[in-house]
This record gives C-alpha cells, structure tokens and sequence, in this order.
C-alpha cells in the first residue's frame, strides 16, 4: 500500500508555495491560507500527479505542469467546501477538524474565500501555461500549451455550471422522493466530476491518447461513486474526531443519499461494485497502476 502521508506531505509543500502569503490576520489571503492548509487528504491532487505520471516520466514537465495544476484542483476542491458548508447551503460549523471558514472569519468573508479559491485555481493553471510560452524549443511549446488549454477546459467544464456545480444544485433541491437512480447521477455531478476532472487533466498533461483518456476518465467517474457512497456511511457511522467534521449533517438537512434510500448492505455492495468496474478500466492503462490500485483498495476498506 502506497504512503499516504507521504504524498499528502508532498502536496501540501506545493500548496504552501503556491498560495499567496497572508498579510495579516482576517485578510483575503489569511483565509484563503486557513482554508486550504487545514488537513485535507489531498486525494485529488495527488491523483492528478499520479495519472500524468503514468504517461510522462519527465520531473522538469511535472514540476512545470502537473504540480500547479494539482494545487489548482485542490484549490477548486477546497473552494467547494468552504461554500458547501455555509449557512445557505449545509450550515457546517467544523472542516478538517477546525472552525469552517465562515464561523472563524464571518460568513461574507467564506463567500469571497470561496470565490478568491476558485479563481485563484485558474490563476495557477493560467500562470503554468504563460510560463510553458517562454519554452524555447517551439515544437515542446506548442505540444505542451495545448495539453495545458485542453486540461484547463477539462478541468473548467468539469467544475462548471454543468458539472461539480450543477451537482450541488441538485443536491440543494433534491426531492424527498427521489430515485436512488436520480440520487447517484447528484453523486455523479457533485463527486465524480472533481475526480475525473483530476485524472482527466492528469493524464492530457502527461501526454495520454484519446482512448486512454476516455478510460481514465471512466476510472474517475467509479471512484468517485465508490468515495461518495462511503462519505455517505462515514457520515452515519464515523466520529467527530475521525472526521473532523460534522456529524450526521446529511440527516440534520434532509438530504436523500443512496444509504438513506436503499439501506446500509446495498450501499456497501454498490461500493464495492464501483470499485470493481474502477479497477477493470485502471487494469488496462500504461506504466505502474499500483497506486490506482491501492486507492481503490483505501476507499473500500473504511
Ligand atoms: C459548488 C459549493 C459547491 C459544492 C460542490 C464538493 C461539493 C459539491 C460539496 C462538498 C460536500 C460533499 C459531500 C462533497 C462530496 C465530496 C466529498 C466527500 C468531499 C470531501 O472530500 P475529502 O474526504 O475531503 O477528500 P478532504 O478534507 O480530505 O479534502
């Protein structure tokens, strides 16, 4: 099994270089700082550079490209949840095991954090792509710039209005009733996107094809499933202190989740399920899967 330490430590090495300094306490950047450097997993980033690593083995092509753009996803990630958990929408009070944004700095502060996060994501992709411009060998700096246009527009659309986005629309209006079909397609859209999204751009900046683009992409939509299924049980069953955040938010706001729907046994088996169909798309990418394996592993053991 893979270090997850290890690599969480890694990537937040890159985030801390990454963000702006803070100034001074209750600024912008204070917050955009406490909001992302508070103990997240940083799966996603971290998935990001393991699908580019799959098809790139280049670290000068890695740090220039695919670590900025791993922060960008975190950033976009941690956006999303400074937003998730403010009084308008899920009205969480604790993240990652510290006050949510908006309870320590004010809740029109955790708006602004969340808005500055976002853009702030498409600062460092954007700011990745002006540096590959001054490549001097015009053949690399034609292939690298659109690799970094099409992961921006992955990412973006991924993430937008018809994705990550549209999935917290629904989530908000969801019906009482509604169809554990309807409740995974939420699923899709609210998780699945911000995964495929990461191993999508991933693997365009590494260099992947067509086909094994469509086949990671496939990857990330089972994780995805499998990851919010088990957030869904996790939120049932897990402590404060496991998790870090609140407990039971699901039920205190009437949100209809597959577990809710279909009972705890189906909801471990649909799990397991999206795990299998995951590891049959990974099994056939190039390089060294292992760590695409051992995620798999990682999220259907707890
Ligand atoms: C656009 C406001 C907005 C939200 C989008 C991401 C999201 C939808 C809502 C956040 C809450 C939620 C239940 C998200 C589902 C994905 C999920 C389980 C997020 C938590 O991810 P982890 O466990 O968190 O990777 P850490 O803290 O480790 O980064």
């Amino acid at each position: 099994m893979f270090d997850l330490n290890e690599k969480t430590g890694f990537v937040n090495t890159i985030l801390e270089s990454l963000l702006p300094v803070s100034k001074r306490q209750g600024s912008i950047e204070d917050a955009m700082r406490y909001s992302v450097l508070n103990g997240g997993k940083r799966l996603r980033p971290i998935m990001l550079i393991e699908a580019f690593r799959l098809f790139c083995a280049d670290t000068e092509t890695e740090k220039m490209i695919a670590l900025p753009f791993a922060a960008a996803i975190e950033f976009i990630h941690s956006y999303s949840l400074v937003h998730d958990d403010l009084p308008a929408m899920d009205d969480d009070t604790y993240r990652r095991g510290q006050l949510t944004t908006h309870k320590k700095f004010g809740h029109a502060m955790g708006v602004l954090t969340g808005d500055a996060l976002l853009n702030y994501a498409f600062e460092t992709m954007s700011g990745a792509a002006v540096k590959v411009s001054g490549i001097r060998n015009v053949e690399i700096k034609a292939v690298l710039l659109d690799r970094c246009v099409r992961a921006i527009s992955e990412i973006s659309s991924q993430t937008g209005y018809l994705g990550m986005i549209y999935g917290q629309v629904r989530d908000c209006s969801e019906e009482t009733d509604a169809a554990p079909d309807e409740v995974i397609k939420t699923d899709e859209l609210k998780t699945s996107c911000l995964f495929e999204a990461a191993l999508v751009a991933g693997a365009i900046l590494g260099g992947a094809d067509p086909e094994q683009i469509d086949r990671i992409k496939k990857a990330g939509y089972h994780i995805g499933i499998a990851f919010q299924l088990r957030d869904d049980i996790l939120d049932e069953t897990a402590t404060f202190e496991e998790l870090g955040k609140d407990i039971g938010s699901d039920e205190k706001n009437g949100k209809k989740t597959f577990l809710a729907l279909m009972g705890r046994e189906k909801t471990v088996s649909r799990l397991h399920t999206e795990m299998d169909k995951a590891r049959e798309t990974i099994n056939d990418l190039p390089g060294e899967h292992g760590f695409f394996e051992d995620l798999c592993t990682m999220i259907s053991s707890n």
